[in-house]
């Protein structure tokens, strides 16, 4: 393997969709509590109230981590468990919870990977307009710091924001996460706000001036392709690509937005929210970027869902996805193509060449019968996926750890309980845990290292 010496092999979790307990030792709602209450917005009206119920759990699942063997664990703070209106009062007991959480993986000797925000903005910042708010960048920042400062003696690893694709045109424009708003200015607003609370954030928790610390970010990489070699196809995969990667990757590493953004939104013409010191501040040099990889898109040019442009959201962008190649699909019918995890890496490190070192932070699937023990489809997709990263390792992507999403059956999201990426089984009834085939195959694949 040409992995390097002191690589790590971890695996993801994140707050909501595991800890429960969602209005326990003083926490605030967010706005995953109020979207999974709206009727419909989640398969079969789950919510994560109790979850894997992580909170109370969390010494039995260190044990699954100290079992299993990992290097490091990657897990998210609940914002609303600190500062429960997202601003203002803290509650002491949700940062003495994950003392004792960091303090547990250290004493087993697993480094912790903290991501201050996996998509669960305090309900009371979305009531002044969330993302869309250029304040709730500073509100993020505040919350950074004050997260740091209370645990930067015993973290070393901070990401600021997880996939803020998903939080901005996922929550703001699909609707299909909170908060559920299909809006064209209000996501790319929402957009340029995480952005700029990201590098608001890690000036703040450097300004702490705590020694041997390392920020970065985390984000979704899927690359596109188009269908034929068409040009309106090819076209249609660019601006797939500005949507998805390219409008967050250029500023953070490039320095710009993108300059095909104006083709790509041609009808959100009101660029005011972007103000003219903000690229600096979001181009803050990191010492690490987090890519989470799951599929590749197949791209092919297609009308606006919207003919009237002043009502297009912004993920409205004149691309059909739907048109699959031939390949085995995951439980979510997500195309099985590892070859899409080393492009996704090499083709970060070819468009910024001076890019920070790189983590694989999320990696995984389900499949339709993984109810059961024996997953044998997802010991193949891990084997094959890290194969896939080795392959950009040796093409000179500067690769230090790869993460397994998920250590635990989980909420995901829109999808409730139905869909399970765990290495561990849970039955929600009891919550009693139960190791799959894959994570002995992980714990022995780690091992052998
Ligand atoms: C990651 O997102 C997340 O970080 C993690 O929390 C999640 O559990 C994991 O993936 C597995 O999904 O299916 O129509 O609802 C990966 C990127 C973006 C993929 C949002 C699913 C929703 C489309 N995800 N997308 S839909």
């Amino acid at each position: 393997m040409s992995f390097p010496a002191g690589f790590r092999w971890g695996v993801a979790t994140s707050a909501y969709q595991i800890e429960g307990a969602a209005s326990l030792d003083g926490r605030g709602p967010s706005i995953w509590d109020t979207f999974a209450a709206v009727p419909g917005a989640v398969a079969n009206g789950d919510t994560g109230d109790v979850a894997a119920d992580h909170y109370h759990r969390w010494e039995e699942d260190l044990r699954l981590l100290s079992d299993l063997g990992v290097d490091a664990y990657r897990f998210s703070v609940s914002w609303s468990r600190i500062l429960p209106e997202g601003r203002g009062r803290l509650e002491q007991r949700g940062l003495d919870f994950y003392r004792r959480l960091v303090e547990g993986l250290l004493s087993r000797g697993i480094e912790p990977f903290l991501t201050l925000y996996h998509w669960d903005l305090p309900q009371a910042l979305e009531d002044e307009g969330g993302w869309r708010n250029r304040d709730t960048a500073h509100r993020f920042a505040d919350y950074a710091a004050l997260v740091h400062e209370a645990l930067g003696d015993v973290v070393r690893k901070w990401t600021t924001l997880n996939e803020p694709y998903c939080s901005s045109i996922v929550g703001y424009a699909e609707g299909r996460h909170a908060p559920g708003a299909r809006e064209g200015h209000g996501a790319l607003a929402a957009v340029h706000h995480l952005l700029l609370g990201h590098g608001l954030a890690v000036g703040a928790m450097r300004a702490n001036g705590l020694a041997e610390q390392e920020f970065g970010i985390v984000l979704n990489q899927s690359p596109a392709v188009p269908v034929t070699d068409s040009p309106a196809d090819v076209a249609a995969a660019t601006r797939q690509d500005v949507l998805l990667r390219r409008q967050f990757t250029d500023p953070l590493f490039g320095g710009a937005y993108p300059e095909e953004s104006q083709s790509v939104f041609g009808d959100i013409t009101d660029f005011s929210f972007r103000q003219e010191d903000d690229l600096a501040v979001i181009g803050e040099p990191l010492d690490y970027v987090g890519l989470n990889y799951y599929y590749r898109l197949h791209v092919a040019d297609a009308p606006h869902r919207e003919p009237d442009p002043a009502k297009r959201t912004a993920h409205d962008i004149g691309v059909d996805t739907t048109r699959l190649p031939d390949v085995p699909r995951t439980g979510m019918g997500w195309p099985v193509e590892p070859v899409g995890l080393t492009t996704a890496l090499t083709d970060l490190k070819q468009r910024h060449p001076g890019l920070p070192p790189v983590y694989v932070t999320e990696n995984g699937c389900v499949y339709p019968d993984v109810e059961g023990f024996q997953d044998d489809d997802r010991i193949s997709f891990l084997r094959d996926h890290i194969a896939a990263a080795e392959a950009a390792a040796e093409a000179g992507v500067d690769l230090r750890g790869y993460f397994c999403w998920s250590l635990l059956d989980n909420f995901e999201w829109a999808h409730g309980y139905k869909h399970r990426f765990g290495l561990v089984h849970v039955d929600y009834a009891t919550q009693e845990r139960t190791p799959r085939a894959s994570y002995h195959w992980y714990r022995s694949f780690i091992g052998a290292r």
